[in-house]
Parts: structure tokens; sequence; C-alpha cells
């Protein structure tokens, strides 16, 4: 390796063992995959200048097959991804729940692996949709694979795997015309819910602004299931984990988020590559929630059952790391597609629960990926390689790479003294916690797990007005694009159990019969789960700001130069592509044109004009401001942009800042930003 290639890959275990796998063309001559040069790569071999291809033509071949089979299947779920690496970093040892060795030591960092993805939608379906976000990390630990495969939503809406298949079948596109691509709203996803009562909370979630992710930098990442941590004597604690955004978490709103994904369907994508270029890192800490074993049944509801939270005010998140996403990967397919993801890779420390959504899980990764990538040597390909060594017998097989050496591929054995060796739980070996088990094969369901609508009735109480009237807006649309009136009165019924007020409000919408009673009695919320309450930071917002020629050249630029400051991300929209002057003379680059670019693809909008306007660049600005505003983002107005807020019929209100000179413009814009969106606002 080049000096220069280690002082770019060191420190980093999972990136050093990449690089022997890179390879950079550039520079190159050209060869076929037996490195034979090539001196022709345009024509085919043909006998005659106007004759026939010939089947000798083995450089033609070679390239044409391998075209052809360019294509792997996508996942069935989950197959929209976008993923980057970084490395994680425990705050304290875990050492009294866990001895999982990468939760030990505070100075030691674990290269992470991050694939997000929307869950319903094909590989080329756009992004900003309303669905459940998978939130994977691998965690390369010395110990091996720690895969955390987790989701933006800490519940699920099946209690066992075995109603996986059922789930997805509802929610995949219909299978008689394959519409609707990305989206719950269509009759078969909406039956199942009704019919499948148990998904009522997870629901919620789905209906409310967490399935509309402003990015995958601002959500929140959860384990969903209860699994356990074992410490160094054996003693297990229950543990649930979340992932908590540095920025907080935030959301767009659902008109924005369906006309961004004809403006850009790489939204989500763009924003975590783009962060991550500009040195942005997007930063997560990692909580964790304890449970005593003792403790187990103290609750209102089952730990074992994934359609419940734990209540963040009942059962604190205790915060015990960091991760940082801080690199790009080189290559998409190589990488995010080829990435396995497992739920039952863990590392000693880290066991499982009974939850059967989990129990279905465990066996359900090893399964696809077979079909996915082709056969079982998935684990050889670099990015799914561990970083310490790994040995066994399992031999041949699709692909194989590793080149093992020797006779033996059999234990036990006395040709190799019987290695490789079980290790004993002392030099690391993996020994499952010894849980006493006992019962009748039964299908059946614990009773325990047939609460469905009191969490679901929580979560509701716990949102703010604002966030109220989007889950309604939100059932409004999916229930509204449902054609069975059955169906829809069924939905209606079934969350009248969970708010008799919510039920009434889209029951209205959508011209069904309104619900009665008796309604839900449930009092209890949870602050934790209303956005409102969550970290407010202005930090990497993208400004969007209309300037013609003729701007105020110094105070303007100042501005530019205080945002910049303070992290955000001021980006100049104008007529023309090119670089606009300043009264005063000064200069400054266009990045956008009105048409290259949106006012939904901006946190905020900042308006400053220049001379001479014409109608066109009103009719833009007023286009481009107007959205912004019944999208409740912030605006700020300064010099002649003043008057064109005015003109545009934009008066004081929330989250509209103006001033016809700078004084504290800035900081008070700055503010209006941090807030993220102003929902006290009259849209006329
Ligand atoms: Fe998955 N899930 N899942 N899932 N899941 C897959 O595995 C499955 C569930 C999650 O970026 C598949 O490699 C079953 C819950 C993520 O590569 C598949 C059940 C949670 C990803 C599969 C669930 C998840 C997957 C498809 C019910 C949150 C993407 C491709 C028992 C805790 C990982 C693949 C990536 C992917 C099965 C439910 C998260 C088919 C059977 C609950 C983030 O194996």
């Amino acid at each position: 390796m080049s000096n220069e290639k280690k002082s770019k890959v060191n420190g980093n275990s999972k990136n050093e063992q990449l690089e022997e796998y890179r390879v950079d063309d550039s520079g190159k001559h050209l060869t076929t995959n037996q490195g034979l040069k090539v001196s022709e790569d345009e024509f085919s071999l043909k006998a005659g200048e106007r004759g026939p291809t010939l089947m000798e033509d083995f450089h033609f071949r070679e390239k044409m097959t391998h075209f052809d089979h360019e294509r792997i299947p996508e996942r069935i779920v989950h197959a929209r991804g976008f993923a980057a690496h970084g490395e994680f970093e425990v705050y304290e040892s875990m050492k009294e729940y866990t001895k999982a060795g990468f939760l030990q030591d505070p100075s030691k960092k674990t290269p992470v692996f991050v694939r997000f993805s929307t869950v319903a939608g094909n590989r080329g379906s756009a992004e900003t949709v309303r669905d459940a976000r998978g939130f994977a990390t691998k965690f390369y630990t010395e110990e091996g694979n720690y895969d955390l495969v987790g989701n933006n939503i800490p519940v699920f809406f099946i209690q066992d795997a075995i109603k996986f298949p059922d789930l997805v079948h509802a929610i995949k596109p219909e299978p008689h015309n394959e519409m609707p691509q990305a989206a719950t709203a269509h009759d078969t996803f909406w039956d199942f819910i009704a019919n499948n009562q148990e998904s009522a909370h997870m629901v919620m979630w789905a209906m409310s602004d967490r399935a509309i992710p402003r990015s995958f930098r601002m959500m929140e990442g959860f384990g969903v299931h209860t699994f356990r941590f074992v410490n160094e004597e054996g003693k297990a604690h229950f543990v649930k984990f979340h992932w908590k955004p540095v920025l907080g978490t935030h959301s767009l709103v659902w008109d924005e988020a369906q006309k961004i994904n004809g403006k850009d369907p790489d939204f989500h994508r763009r924003d975590l590559h783009e962060s991550i270029e500009n040195g942005d890192y997007p930063e997560y800490e990692l909580g964790v929630q304890l449970i005593k074993e003792e403790d187990e049944f103290n609750f209102d509801f089952d730990v074992l059952d994934p359609t419940k939270l734990w209540p963040e005010e009942e059962v604190p998140v205790k915060i015990i790391g960091k991760m940082t996403l801080n690199r790009n990967v080189d290559n998409v397919f190589a990488e995010t597609e080829q990435a396995a993801f497992h739920p039952g890779s863990v590392v000693p420390g880290i066991d499982f629960s009974n939850d059967p959504l989990l129990q279905g899980r465990l066996f359900s990764y090893t399964d696809t990926q077979l079909i996915r990538l082709g056969g079982p040597n998935f684990h050889e390909l670099p990015i799914n390689r561990p970083v310490c060594p790994f040995h066994n017998n399992q031999r041949d097989g699709y692909s194989r790479h590793t080149i093992n050496k020797g006779q033996v591929s059999y234990h036990k054995n006395s040709l190799a003294q019987n290695t490789p060796a079980p290790a004993s739980e002392e030099e690391g070996g993996y020994t499952h916690y010894q849980e006493k088990v006992e019962g009748r094969k039964v299908r059946t369901r614990s009773e325990s797990f047939k609460d469905h609508f009191s969490q679901a009735a929580m979560f509701w109480n716990s949102m703010s007005e604002a966030e109220k009237e989007h889950i309604i807006d939100a059932f409004s649309f999916e229930l509204g694009k449902v054609m069975s009136k059955s169906v829809q009165q069924q939905v209606v019924d079934m969350f009248a159990n969970v708010s008799l007020e919510m039920a009434k409000g889209f029951a209205e919408a959508i011209g069904a019969k309104v619900p009665e009673g008796p309604g839900s009695t449930v009092t209890k919320s949870s602050p934790a789960l209303s956005q409102e309450n969550t970290v407010k930071r202005p930090h990497t917002r993208k400004v969007g700001v209309i300037v013609k020629s003729g701007f105020s050249g110094r105070e303007v630029k100042s501005v530019l130069k205080e945002l910049k400051e303070e992290g955000l991300q001021p980006e100049i929209i104008s007529s023309k592509l090119g670089m606009l002057k300043s009264g005063e003379g000064e200069e400054l680059e266009v990045d956008h044109t009105f048409l290259t670019c949106d006012s939904v693809l901006f946190d905020s909008i900042y308006v400053v004009g220049g001379k001479e306007l014409d109608k066109k660049f009103k009719q833009d600005t007023s286009y481009f401001v107007k959205e912004a505003f019944v999208h409740f983002k912030p605006i700020g107005a300064t010099h002649e942009g003043v008057s064109l807020l005015k003109d545009i019929g934009i008066g004081q209100c929330a989250g509209v800042v103006t001033a016809e000179k700078i004084d504290t413009f800035t900081s008070d814009f700055i503010e209006a930003i941090a807030a993220h969106r102003h929902w006290n606002r009259e849209i006329v």
C-alpha cells in the first residue's frame, strides 16, 4: 500500500481491509478479465467489414455475458437503500451490563457500516414516501460482526414472524396491476390492517410525521425487539436499543414530501452523501433501556411483544455512546447492495429474547441472502467480512474466495490436532444465555400480547396539536385512496378504539359512518414521543437565497457569511446561472436557477431581490415563497425582498423574519430556522 493510501485508511480496521479490494482503473490499459490487453473495444470481430459477428470474439462474449448478469434480485423489503461508513465509540464501560468487547473501552473506535432504507418501494422508487425507514448497523468488532438491524419506528405491525409474508404481500403493489409503487394508500394494505389489529400501534407511527423524515440524519433508530445484555458473571438484563440523532428528529410535511419525490427522487441519499462530502458528519448517540430480568412482569406491556415500546419516562434511555458516519462508499453495488445484515449476528454479551418476531427473523435473513447474493459465501464479500479472523470447516459453494489449505475440513479430527477448535467462554466462545424454557408445543399467542390499543392511544395522547392534525390528514389521504367502502369503514371502526376524536376526524373526510364510541379510556402520554420536544438546531439546514443583480452586496454577503459560520448552507437561486453583481460591485455565483431547483428542496427561503425585478422573477419568487409558506418553513427577507414579500401577500407571522436593515436579522432568522417549522400560521 502506498504511504498516501495508508494514511487515508489508517486507524479504521474495516477501511484498511477494504483497501485490499479497491481497484483504480484510471490511467490503465483495458484488459479482459483474464488480464489480456484489448486492442479494440468498439467493433466486434466480423467476417468482413459488413459481415456477421464471429463466435470467436471472446472479448465481445465476455463483455456481453458479464453485462447480461449484472443484476441481482433486489431485497424483497428495504430494496431502496443508501449507506455510509463510520465509527462507534462507547462513552463509558458497560461492563456492569454486558461483556460485549466493543462496549467496554471509551478509547476504542469500532468501524461501522449503516444502511438506511425505505421498506415497501422497489430499488428505483422515490425516497420521501410515507413509510418506515430501515436503520441497519453493522459493527465490525474484534469479536465478530454485530448487526443491529433496526427501523426508525420502535414497534412493528405484527407480533409473530409467520405473518410477515402476509403483511408484505398486502403492502406491496397489488398483484393484478402492480400499483401503487412505494405506498400504503391502497386497499390490500388497509384490508390487512383492519383484519390484523395488532398493527394499530405501528400504524399510528406510520401515519405520523415519523414516516416522512426530513433526512436520514434527523431520524431516530430502534432495535425494536427486546434483546439481552449479559455480563461477565452471566447476569442478564432485557435491553432495547435506540439511536438518537444529534440534530434532533425532524420531518417533512406531506405535500412537500410528495413534491420532492418528483423534483428529486434521490433527496435522502443526496442529503446523506453531500453532508458526508461536506464534512458535516451525521452523528447518532446510542441509548439503551434496561429492565432487570426479575422485573419482567412489572409493566403494563409484555417485554416480548414487538408492538409495544417501553415509555422513556418509565424506563429511561441511558446514552452510552456515539456513532459518526464519516465516509461515503466507493461503489454502491459492491458495498450497499451486497451488504448482508442479520439480527442473528451477535457477539458475546448480546443475546436474544423470545420475542416471536425476532425468533422468526433469525431464520429469514440468512435465507434471503442465499437467493439474493447467490450462495452461501456472501460472508466473504469485502463489505461483509469480519475484521477479525474466521475459521471453520465450511467449504466450497458458489464464489468461494478463501483457499483453505490442508486435508482436514471436519470436526472432530486428530490430523489437525482437532482444530479449528471451539473456544471456551473464557477464550471468547459465544455461549447462549441459559434461560429456562418449558412448555407445550402450541400455535397460540400469549394473553399478554392482546391489548392492541393502549399504546396506540398513548402515542395519540402524546402528540402536539399540529402532529394530531397531520395524523388525521394522513389517514384521510390513505383511506381516501381506498376503493372498498367496507375496508374504509373497518379501519374507521378499528381506530375509534385508539381515539374517537381522531377516527371521527378522518371518517368525516372520507365520507364514512362516523363512529359513536365508546373510544379509548387511556389517558397516559409519553412526551418523548412528540417531535415537538426534540433537539432543535440550525446546523446543515439549507437556505434558498433568491437574489438578482443590483442586490445590496456588502450586507447580503455578511448575512451569507454568518449563516455559513453557524453551519447553515445558503445556496443562491436566480433566473440564470453565472455571476451576479451587487450595487457596490461585489460578485456572487448562482448555484441554481428557478428551473433547476425547487422551494421544497430547501429548509427555508431568504428573499433578497435586487434591482429591476422583471415580472418573471417576481412570479418565480412568489411561487417559491408561497410553497415555503404553506409548508410552514421559516422565510427571511431583507432589502428589496421585504417589499417583494409584501407584494406576494405575506405579512408578519410566525417564522417570517424581515428587516429593511440587517441589524439582528441574521440571528433572528437562524433562530427561526432552528425551530424547523412554524405551525402557528394561518394558511389561507
Ligand atoms: Fe426485516 N427483512 N424482517 N425487519 N429488515 C429484511 O433481509 C424480516 C423486521 C429490517 O439494509 C430482509 O437482507 C422478517 C423488523 C431492515 O440490508 C428479510 C420480519 C425490523 C432490513 C427480512 C422482519 C426489520 C430488513 C430483506 C418479521 C426492524 C434491511 C432483505 C419477522 C427491527 C437491511 C434482507 C439492509 C431486511 C425479513 C421484520 C428491519 C426478508 C421475516 C421488525 C432494516 O430477510
